[in-house]
């Protein structure tokens, strides 16, 4: 133990680990609307007829949308309003909850017969200045008449036509059934009850999809009658609902990388060095005065998980120095045979400064 050492060092309060790779990425619920209580705020129910541009032949009106036991029923009824001999809803979260990529998802339990079109699905929040398709529009689920499958499919504009791009699974859609996107900057990709059943790129706006990298809101409607599932509606099924019992958005966010923090007072074994108190708020102690081959020791460091740390000293010295670490008391646990250099200290006065290695 030396305490007027030739060479010194001054370790400090902190010794950290940190997890080195790439940050992870992890979905995390940005919005969800449950469907308990009643209709929220986020929803605009949407009123009016005139074929919507696919030739429906209902009209859309807030009398059609109830929230019931925890979830949103969407009821088509046999009903003249507006020159229309149907009624049914149709929800909108333009301009109130927008999302460019996530994962988008819904529970549903859509209605069966011929002529009903039930959708839950996304469009550009562009659309009131660019106008369809060049909004963009991803259909996350769609279904028509009786049929055992139902359909994902993105819409854009391509060179001033429109372009689409669909696939289908099947299942049974009067049962309740998970739809959903993953959405990034990478590609759009469809799935079913978690199974995935379709994929587009959408990478470096490949086939003129710059759409899909702009915001987008959510729709829940159900059709009744239109150009896809024909002009014929069984009215025997009506009134028939769609049940919603939740919309789900999450969206990837980086966590930070898992790392330790080693008071370096704390060491298990030491050989001459000493300690002193540290000037840092909860700093506990310094490790002070330290010399050529002096070292500390630190048994049972739990990593949080496997992978490449950097280590990160907070050290400080007034002459300059050098210092090193190893792993397992030196056994081999690197490439590198012997000591490996983790830090040279150049001449940086009595201010405590960060160094970093690689172990
Ligand atoms: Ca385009
Ligand atoms: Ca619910």
């Amino acid at each position: 133990m030396k305490t007027l050492p030739t060479t010194l060092w001054r370790a400090t309060a902190i010794l950290a680990l940190c997890n080195a790779p790439a940050e992870a990425q992890t979905y995390q619920q940005v919005w969800a609307d449950e469907l308990n209580g009643s209709i929220s705020s986020a929803w605009q129910v949407e009123t009016g007829g005139g074929g919507w541009g696919n030739n429906e032949k209902q009209f859309y009106q807030a009398a059609n949308a109830s929230v019931v036991n925890g979830n949103l029923l969407i009821t088509a009824r046999k009903q003249n309003v507006g020159g229309l001999p149907y009624t049914s809803a149709r929800m909108i979260t333009k301009g109130i909850k927008e999302f460019t990529y996530g994962k988008i998802e819904a529970r549903l339990k859509l209605p069966l017969g011929l002529g009903l079109w039930p959708a839950f699905w996304m469009l550009g929040g562009t659309i009131s200045s660019v106008g369809w398709p060049a909004c963009g529009e991803i259909d996350i689920m769609e279904h028509i008449n009786s049929e055992n499958r139902i359909y994902g499919t993105p819409h854009w504009d391509s060179n001033g036509g429109h372009a689409e791009y669909s696939d289908s699974a099947v299942t049974t859609p009067a049962d309740y059934h998970v739809y959903s996107v993953e959405w990034d900057a990478s590609s759009i990709r469809w799935f079913l009850d978690g199974t995935q059943y379709h994929s587009m790129s959408i990478q470096n706006n490949a086939g003129s999809t710059e759409e899909f990298h702009r915001p987008f809101f959510l729709l829940l409607n159900l059709a009744v009658a239109g150009n896809w599932p024909g002009q014929t509606v069984d009215e025997s099924k009506l009134p028939t609902t769609m049940y919603v019992d939740y919309v789900r958005v999450y969206q990837k966010s980086s966590t930070p990388p898992p790392s330790l923090l080693l008071q370096a007072e704390a060491s298990s074994a030491m050989s001459g060095v000493q300690l002193e108190g540290c000037s840092d708020t909860g700093g506990g102690q310094d490790v002070g005065w330290i010399d050529t081959n002096d070292w500390l020791a630190y048994s049972n460091i739990n990593f949080p998980t496997s992978g490449s740390y950097t280590i990160e000293y907070r050290v400080a010295s007034p002459g300059g120095g050098r210092i090193s670490a190893n792993l397992n008391a030196g056994a081999r646990q690197r490439s590198h045979s012997g000591h490996r250099r983790l830090a040279e200290l150049g001449h940086r006065g009595p201010n405590r400064t960060r160094q970093c290695g690689h172990l």
